[in-house]
């Protein structure tokens, strides 16, 4: 389910309120500043209020549906936005259900991994601005490797960085390289919070290349301090698409916020990992996509592909380097040798036959001719 299919019953339901002159205001559970989006900036919002109590809602349901406030609490948000909105299950009180049950689940599932209207990501200087450093544990991993990134937050000149409350950052990277979700570890010595007073994780969507790592403190008072503030691993791929001998994955940073318990913000300047990622010549795919055959390559239209006597094949399919699969018509898969046909034009250039067997996956390069 998209957020997008939450939001329109959501505005038919405004419309038929504001017609009906009714008064009335709708919470998304979740969505804390009420700008549309769930994302790393609620969370931050929702630290700075958290403990607080206010009248709870007559109906509150605790599923991801516009709901309605009656009495909005009278204390707000810089924004104007009512505090009301962080309780996110209407029960009265802004506590850890709030954050767990409703804004951390719905950014597992439904992360947009935009900055919305009035979030207030922005991008700092290097040289100037403190920087979230991201440290990958080695310069050069094979394929199927697992890189650790430490995240450490530093000063321009070593420093510690005062008011530190929340923050949340956004990274980009390209999803061909990286196999799974990644997964947060604490750092060994949490200068920037305990378990009981931090709430800290990181959302990824491997297949659009995003992630997003939110920390924050929950006990009202910020803190003072630099240095590591955790690390994430990221497993890459057995096969890389359209890997040949090696390549670079970058994971950059592109937008962050940083606040106070005031949720004032201060601006910090980014940083990018990049890890050259090698063929494994040696790794059993690698090893089974030798034992397979193609030819003609180059080809036109058709082209055979012949299996060893002992692999059988389960699936086959044609992907273009950005991961696009290509429509491909076949006979049968158990024959020796396997004539491979295009159901359409393809434009010229390198192709990737994958080939997916019960020993493993073969990933077979091969090229259309013009
Ligand atoms: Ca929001
Ligand atoms: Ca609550």
């Amino acid at each position: 389910m998209s957020l997008k299919k939450h939001i329109l019953p959501f505005s038919t339901f405004i419309l038929l309120l504001s017609f009906g002159n009714i008064k009335a205001q709708l919470l998304h559970p979740g969505d804390v500043n009420n700008n549309g989006i769930v994302n790393g900036a609620d969370a931050l919002y929702w630290a700075t209020v958290n403990g607080k109590t206010g009248a709870p809602r007559t109906s509150p349901d605790s599923n991801f549906v516009p709901q309605i406030i009656d009495d909005l609490w009278p204390d707000t948000f810089a924004n104007g936005i009512s505090h009301a909105y962080a309780d996110c299950d209407g029960n009265g009180i802004i506590d850890d259900s709030d954050l767990n049950d409703f804004i951390i689940k719905f950014l597992y599932n439904e992360h947009m991994f935009s900055a919305g209207t009035n979030d207030p990501y922005s991008l700092g200087a290097d040289g100037f601005d403190p920087k979230i450093l991201l440290q990958p544990s080695t310069n050069s991993i094979e394929e199927g490797g697992n890189v650790e990134i430490a995240v450490s937050l530093n000063s321009v000149d070593g420093s510690d960085i005062d008011n530190i409350y929340g923050l949340t950052f956004i990274m980009e990277f390209a999803p061909r390289f990286v196999d799974r979700k990644f997964v947060y570890n604490p750092p060994s010595i949490n200068w920037i919070g305990t378990d009981d007073n931090i709430s800290a994780t990181i959302f990824s969507k491997i297949d659009e290349g995003i992630a997003e790592m939110t920390i924050v403190r929950k006990d009202g008072s910020s803190i003072s301090g630099s240095g590591d503030i955790g690390s994430f691993n990221i497993i890459i791929e057995d096969i890389v698409v359209g890997l040949v001998d090696r390549d670079t994955l970058e994971v950059e940073i592109i937008n962050i916020i940083l606040i106070d318990e005031e949720f004032n913000t201060k601006a910090i300047a980014p940083s990018t990992a990049k890890i050259e990622i090698t063929k494994n010549s040696t790794s059993t795919n690698n090893l089974l996509t030798n034992q397979f055959q193609v030819y003609p390559n180059p080809f036109e239209r058709e082209f055979i592909i012949e299996r060893p006597n002992d692999v059988d094949i389960k699936e086959l399919s044609l992907i273009d380097p950005l991961g696009k699969t290509i429509p491909i018509s076949f006979d049968n898969t158990t024959d020796k040798k396997i004539k491979i046909r295009l159901q359409e034009e393809a434009a010229p250039g390198i192709y990737f036959l994958q080939i997916k067997t019960e020993k493993g996956v073969a990933l077979k390069t091969i090229k259309i001719d013009s």
